[in-house]
């Protein structure tokens, strides 16, 4: 899972990126060594609890282990993940980030990083636009002043949001465009069908399926009146589908930073092609790293924190702090983390799932317990996250175990959030 983050210059998207991959020391042995410097991974909690609380609750009542100790700094959770972590059931799963800088008016046609940038985005399975919701700064990202009015503000959003959408619609049109009439003469015996074949081909690399592209090709007919034979089609007409195309591929969510000095109701009205949710990314930034200092305790995703021990902070520093603390209030946290959850579990419609070896045990051949969480799309099906394990695994699939019912599943079983599954498969 790879989540992009756009957005005009310094409306805090390198904030953003910092303060959602700022893992804690016990959940960095991450590979970070074979990521680029603008890709980082931020770990989402699950929404269901992990399954270490159903094992630890069998145990329990079958009086094998002891409760949990007050002291325990697992807070009870008996798994043992690769990579993120668990404390008190609460499992923490790897989600990709990247910082993606560059974004100017024009790109589409080169400018700033221009092509390069379009290409880092089509590499992203989501795009969050991260704008400057106090309206603080132009189109270019030149500092206005801060306190703006509502008014002001709301319509530097727009324009923000507006400009996205018009490179990306520039980006696809020029992808068409290019070579369209003869392109298009070629496959007009195959009359609809050949067209959106041809359409998809084109678009491949965004990531186009050729069910994306009809869908898309469907709301275009719709908004057309009369549609002359698509040779003939200008530039007008091959943006109006690249806007069709742009919306299907590419929903654009947005973290509309700065929430803590943006004016009232500001998001009142505002629209975007995806989900809206106001953030404060450097309070995230500060209170993870408040947090690493060991000076405060504090959950991402919270609308609270604790002092660890408040008499060593200087006055300027619970000050800043007590400051922080009435913003989380305020907004219900920083909307860092619930941005991200928000993008993976509702908009894209992502669960996660545990493949295990053993289905008594729910460990791996190693005997670890249930290392691995796998966040895929939900209702994926038995043999497609077999395929996901591994690619032997998928090829010999025989059988799906539900770990839990003991239920046997064949390859067309479609998961649901928080299963246990053993793969048998041929070797
Ligand atoms: N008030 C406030 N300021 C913020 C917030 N997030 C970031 N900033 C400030 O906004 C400015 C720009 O932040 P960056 O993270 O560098 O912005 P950027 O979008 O990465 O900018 P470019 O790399 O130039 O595109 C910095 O001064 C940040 O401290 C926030 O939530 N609230
Ligand atoms: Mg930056």
């Amino acid at each position: 899972m790879r989540i992009g983050l756009v957005g005009k210059p310094n409306v805090g998207k390198s904030t953003f990126f910092s303060a959602a991959t700022l893992a804690k020391v016990d959940i960095a042995n991450y590979p970070f060594c074979t990521i680029e410097p603008n890709v980082g991974v931020a770990f989402i909690a699950t929404r269901l609890p992990c399954p270490c609380k159903d094992i630890r609750h069998r145990l329990e009542s079958e009086g094998r282990i002891e409760p949990v100790r007050p002291d325990d700094p697992r807070e009870g959770s008996l798994c043992e993940p690769r990579t993120g972590s668990c404390v008190g059931h609460r499992r923490l799963v790897p989600c990709f980030l990247v910082d993606i800088a560059g974004l100017v008016p024009g790109a589409s046609e080169g400018k700033g990083r221009g092509n390069a940038f379009l290409a880092d985005l089509a590499n992203c399975d989501a795009l969050i636009q991260v704008v400057d919701a106090a309206g603080t700064t132009d189109l270019e990202g030149n500092p206005q002043g801060a306190n703006q009015t509502k008014d002001i503000a709301q319509q530097r959003i727009r324009d923000e949001i507006e400009f996205l959408g018009i490179e990306l619609d520039a980006w696809i049109s020029g992808l068409l465009t290019d070579g369209w009439t003869r392109g298009v003469r070629r496959v007009q015996a195959e009359g609809e069908k050949g067209l959106v074949s041809y359409i998809h081909e084109r678009l491949t690399g965004l990531g186009a399926t050729q069910h994306s592209v009809s869908v898309a090709f469907e709301a275009f007919k719709k908004r057309q009146n009369s549609l002359t034979s698509p040779w003939d089609w200008d530039e007008t007409v091959i943006t109006a589908l690249a806007v069709e195309v742009r919306r299907i591929l590419f929903p654009i969510h947005i973290g509309a930073n700065k929430f803590d000095i943006a004016p009232a109701d500001v998001l009142q009205g505002i629209e975007a092609n995806g989900c809206i949710v106001p953030c404060m990314a450097d309070v995230e930034l500060a209170l993870r790293r408040a947090a690493s200092a060991q000076l405060i305790t504090y959950v991402p995703g919270e609308s609270t924190f604790s002092y660890e021990s408040p008499e060593s902070l200087s006055d300027a520093q619970l000050k800043a702090l007590d400051h922080m603390l009435e913003r989380l209030d305020a907004n219900n946290g920083t909307g860092v983390a619930s941005l991200i959850d928000t993008v993976l579990f509702d908009e894209l419609d992502h669960i996660v799932v545990y493949p295990v070896q053993d289905e008594s045990h729910w460990t791996d051949g190693d005997g670890k317990v249930l290392p691995d969480a796998f966040v895929v799309p939900s209702g994926i099906q038995a043999k497609d996250l077999a395929f996901k394990v591994h690619t032997d695994l998928g090829n010999g699939f025989i059988r799906g175990v539900d770990a839990r019912t003991r239920r046997v599943v064949g390859s067309d079983h479609e998961m649901n959030d928080g299963d246990v599954l053993k793969i048998h498969a041929k070797t």
